[in-house]
């Protein structure tokens, strides 16, 4: 594990970078909105009825879970916890922040995991979460939270980008993105990968292997968990950026939010986050209500994961007295 104290690196306040961190994920306030009216809402109406028919379908399989037979209702749980990791462990943690270092078997293992969620192919997921570290609750912030908490968690997908957004996403440099070869192969044949992993695998497993009606298995499994690891996320970006304690730094908006801790497998820590982005563990508290890190470190023991990106305690402690709330507590 590395642990960051060397005073001569880069800094994000009290924040000692590795060097081998991306920069694009530090917080940038030499941003300035640009004066004038802002620029109209334009809705995306093939976004808007699509979500609308998978949150209706999800309320639906919802209501057949007391059909579903044990083994379905486990598979679902399986299906959440691997589509989850592929945006924690992966697209977050691994790719957007490199915190920490990936084998081979262990990078195509998480894009598989991350096609299942469906949430944007890795590349693009990383680079909007990069504009989101560095321009936090700006126009230049894809969900902002400022724009109100339904902005931040679902309408953001509905309209299109503040032109912000693309203009400071188009100057960062992504090389490491462009050079990671599983990266860039889940990117050329994302929508087959999605067809096959978030959608067929789901759904024709229970089938298959237990005699699970189909109709049962495209509802719970497939639409149902889908809609939940979106939803989980989405609270990171809306409740976590509202709702908790900003023990490390107050001020800025993202908050310790133990709910969404909990519902996004150890991604609700979001003062800490933002304020410590290149940590692997995402928490000052390793793999306390954090599913993703205790994979990790699991990870690390089989030899599949390496140089996992730590704050030392005693930096995370003088940052915490510095521009913390006064609720840091070491336990
Ligand atoms: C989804 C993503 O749900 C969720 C991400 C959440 C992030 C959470 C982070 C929290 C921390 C981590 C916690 C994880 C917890 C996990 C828990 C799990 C239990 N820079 O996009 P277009 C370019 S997705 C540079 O069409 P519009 C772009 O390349 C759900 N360039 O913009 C293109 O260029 P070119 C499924 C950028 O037209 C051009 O701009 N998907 C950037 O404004 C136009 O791009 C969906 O629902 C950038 N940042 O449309 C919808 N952005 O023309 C998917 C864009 O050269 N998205 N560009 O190719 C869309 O339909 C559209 O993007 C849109 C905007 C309608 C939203
Ligand atoms: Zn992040
Ligand atoms: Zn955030």
């Amino acid at each position: 594990m590395t642990e960051t104290t060397n005073p001569n690196k880069q800094q994000n306040g009290d924040a000692v970078m590795p060097e081998t961190s991306t920069r694009d994920d530090v917080f940038d306030d030499s941003y300035r909105a640009k004066e004038g009216p802002k620029p109209p809402m334009r809705l995306v109406w093939r976004n808007i009825i699509l979500m609308f028919l998978l949150h209706i379908g999800a309320l639906y399989g919802l209501m057949l879970v007391p059909s579903a037979s044990a083994l379905t209702l486990a598979w679902t749980a399986l299906c959440f916890l691997l589509s989850a990791l592929g945006i924690t462990a992966g697209a977050h943690r691994l790719w957007s922040h490199k915190s920490y270092k990936a084998s081979t078997p262990l990078r195509v293992f998480l894009a598989l995991a991350n096609s299942m969620a469906f949430q944007n192919d890795i590349y693009e997921w990383a680079r909007d979460h990069r504009v989101h570290h560095k321009y936090s609750e700006t126009d230049a912030d894809p969900h902002n939270a400022v724009r109100g908490f339904f902005f931040a968690h679902i309408g953001w997908l509905l309209v299109r980008k503040h032109p912000d957004v693309i203009e400071k996403g188009k100057k960062l440099e992504l090389t490491d993105l462009k050079a990671d070869k599983v990266v860039m192969f889940q990117k050329k044949y994302y929508k087959l990968s999605v067809v096959l992993l978030c959608f067929l695998v789901p759904t024709w497993v229970p089938w298959f292997l237990w005699d699970e009606s189909l109709w049962v298995g495209y509802f719970i499994p497939c639409l149902m968990r889908y809609a939940l690891v979106l939803n989980a996320t989405w609270l990171v970006n809306s409740a976590a950026h509202m709702w908790g304690n900003r023990p490390y730094d107050r001020n800025i908006n993202p908050s310790e939010n133990r709910f969404v801790a909990f519902s996004a497998i150890g991604e609700g820590f979001h003062n800490y986050h933002h304020t410590f982005p290149f940590d692997y563990a995402t928490s000052e508290f390793g793999v306390k209500l954090n599913i993703t890190t205790a994979f990790i470190d699991l990870m690390c023991f089989l030899g599949l994961a390496k140089d996992c990106k730590r704050v030392s305690r005693d930096l995370i402690s003088t940052r915490a007295q510095r521009t913390g709330d006064g609720s840091h507590k070491t336990g």
